[in-house]
């Protein structure tokens, strides 16, 4: 099955941000969504149960010039 995870992003400052957040994190093996929302940081990723590491997630938003926040 497949689970939502919440996390923070540091940094996006343009909606081109969001969008490029978004296509960053639906590179990442085992990811099949993400929703990204500028004014509160959050994204919203789609993932089958255990898949994805949190420490993958966030070495991939640095590579791509954000932070990653908080895991929720
Ligand atoms: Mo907007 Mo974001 O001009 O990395 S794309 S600041």
């Amino acid at each position: 099955p497949e689970t939502t995870s919440a996390v923070g992003i540091g940094g996006m400052t343009c909606a081109s941000c969001v969008a490029r957040v978004e296509r960053t994190l639906l590179r990442i093996p085992g990811v099949t969504g993400a929703v990204v929302n500028l004014a509160s940081g959050r994204a919203e990723l789609r993932h089958a149960d255990g898949t994805v590491a949190m420490a993958e997630i966030e070495e991939t938003v640095r590579q791509a010039g954000f932070e990653l926040q908080s895991v929720g």
